[in-house]
């Protein structure tokens, strides 16, 4: 490591950073520091000490330099739409924006890859997949305000898994700057590539603790053909995968949800409608390619089949695309819908195997521990994924209720190792899982997750206090 300065004060921070990325794209003023410190976690006060919004790679590598030299800590900043808090600036940390490096770089026909900058909006990567008659298949609910470098950064997952896999089996290749300040090329878009340790798979997940990522290549696929949903009526949480069964063995799933009637309630009082006239217990959301009528006959098949095994009570199936959006509004509106009650979030999974067994160890739990406050169940129970948000009660202060809920994390946190799941599916670890993630790495495994942090991080400036203590 070269030699180290003393920490920059405000004036020269602004100016030295200013020699790097232009003075007009060093913000300092409260407004910025405000919006730029926070992700979607509402527990931190943030306090960067200054944003930047670089438009080279270079320039990153330039400002990861500079870091090294005055010790100063790095928070890497995409659409900020992160719930663990792996975006949140509370320490006086450098922010560096990633938003004005949002260029589509290349787009090849033959290898039906995308080659673009990692401030790129997910949604218009999609839309301009589906101009060149293609398919970015990762998608969520908030797709319209994350940027596909931070997808990548937490290995984003969304309502598509079940068919296409996560973001991290769309990537052929990503440009990042290590903590150390090396631009490394990985992989460079090929589909198969065996020369060694894959890094890029280093990097998808690392929540900006191991370098930033800067450009992303990834693959298209063909469009789904006629996507059509069905939303069921569901007795109860043990007829839930009984259902995905039957129909798994009949047709395809290209999505797989579920979501409770608390949860709909919430997203019919903004105005959806339900439905079908008759409440249920809970909720399938499942979305299939109608290729051919056989195919909706099929479903419908399946439909009638777990109608008669008491499985299902009621049934509706989208006719065009307008009723398909419909119906997944009533899923994809939860979350947004339920933040407005600061809830306690739990991004939970387990082997789609061990569903029904963690359903009900986790309702029991819920059901003695968090008597009183209302729960709502919702997530890609196809994956094997459960969102599990506890409503905080308007008399209880956030402090209060946080400390509350954070009881209860190890006793379901306890269910999760006891059937080798996860503390955390897809929303990553940020800072609130930090503290838990003995319940789903071992020993052996953390040291090998610092070993690597050493490794491209030295001097621990990248995201500190994020994803590893
Ligand atoms: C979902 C979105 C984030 C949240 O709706 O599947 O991953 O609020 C979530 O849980
Ligand atoms: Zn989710």
């Amino acid at each position: 490591m070269s030699h180290t300065f003393p920490p920059l004060s405000g004036a020269e921070l602004e100016q030295t950073l200013g020699r790097i990325v232009g003075a007009e794209r060093v913000h300092m003023d409260a407004d910025s520091l405000q919006q730029y410190g926070l992700d979607r976690t509402r527990q931190y006060t943030p306090a960067p000490c200054a944003i930047v919004f670089p438009e080279q790679t270079t320039q990153v590598r330039e400002l990861v330099l500079l870091a090294r030299r005055h010790r100063l800590a790095i928070v890497p900043s995409g659409g900020r739409t992160g719930l663990s808090g792996g975006a949140v600036a509370a320490q006086g940390e450098l922010v560096i924006a990633l938003e004005r490096m949002n260029r589509i770089l290349d787009f090849n026909a033959v290898d039906r890859s995308l080659h673009c900058e990692a401030g790129m909006i997910t949604a218009q990567l999609q839309a301009f997949a589906q101009q060149q008659n293609l398919f970015y298949p990762v998608d969520f609910a908030s797709s319209g305000s994350s940027q596909i470098g931070g997808n990548v950064a937490t290995n984003a997952g969304g309502i598509k898994v079940i068919r296409y896999g996560l973001t991290r089996d769309q990537i052929l290749g990503l440009t990042v700057v290590t903590g150390q300040g090396d631009i490394l090329q990985l992989n460079r878009g090929l589909v198969k590539n065996a020369t060694g340790y894959d890094l890029r798979h280093l990097f998808i997940g690392s929540e900006g603790t191991l370098g930033l990522i800067t450009e992303v290549t990834v693959r298209l696929m063909t469009p789904p053909e006629n996507p059509t949903v069905m939303v069921l009526g569901i007795t109860d949480m043990s007829a839930l995968m009984q259902v995905l069964e039957q129909f798994r063995q009949r047709i395809e799933p290209t999505a797989f949800e579920f979501f409770s009637e608390p949860a709909l309630q919430h997203v019919i009082r903004r105005g959806l409608a339900r439905p079908f006239a008759q409440p249920a217990p809970f909720y399938a959301l499942l979305e299939f390619e109608s290729r051919h009528e056989s195919i909706q006959a099929a479903a419908l098949a399946v439909f009638e089949y777990c109608l008669a095994r008491g499985w299902v009570l009621d049934g509706v199936m989208s006719q065009n695309g307008r009723q398909a959006a419909e119906l997944w509004r009533l899923r994809e509106d939860i979350s947004e819908t339920i933040a407005a009650y600061m809830p306690y979030k739990n991004d939970l999974s387990v082997r789609v195997s061990r569903v029904p067994e963690f359903l009900a160890a986790v309702d029991q739990v819920v059901a003695e521990r968090y008597a009183g406050f209302e729960v709502i169940w919702y997530g890609h129970i196809g994956d094997g994924n459960l969102h599990l948000n506890i409503l905080k009660p308007a008399q209880w202060t956030p402090e209060a209720f946080f400390r509350q809920c954070e009881q209860v994390n190890k006793d379901v946190f306890a269910i999760v190792r006891r059937l080798e799941g996860s503390i955390s599916a897809e929303h990553g670890v940020g800072l609130l899982k930090r503290d838990y993630l003995d319940y789903s790495r071992s020993p052996e495994e953390l040291a090998c997750l610092r070993a690597i942090k050493q490794l491209f991080d030295p001097d621990h400036i990248m995201n500190p206090g994020k994803l590893l203590a």
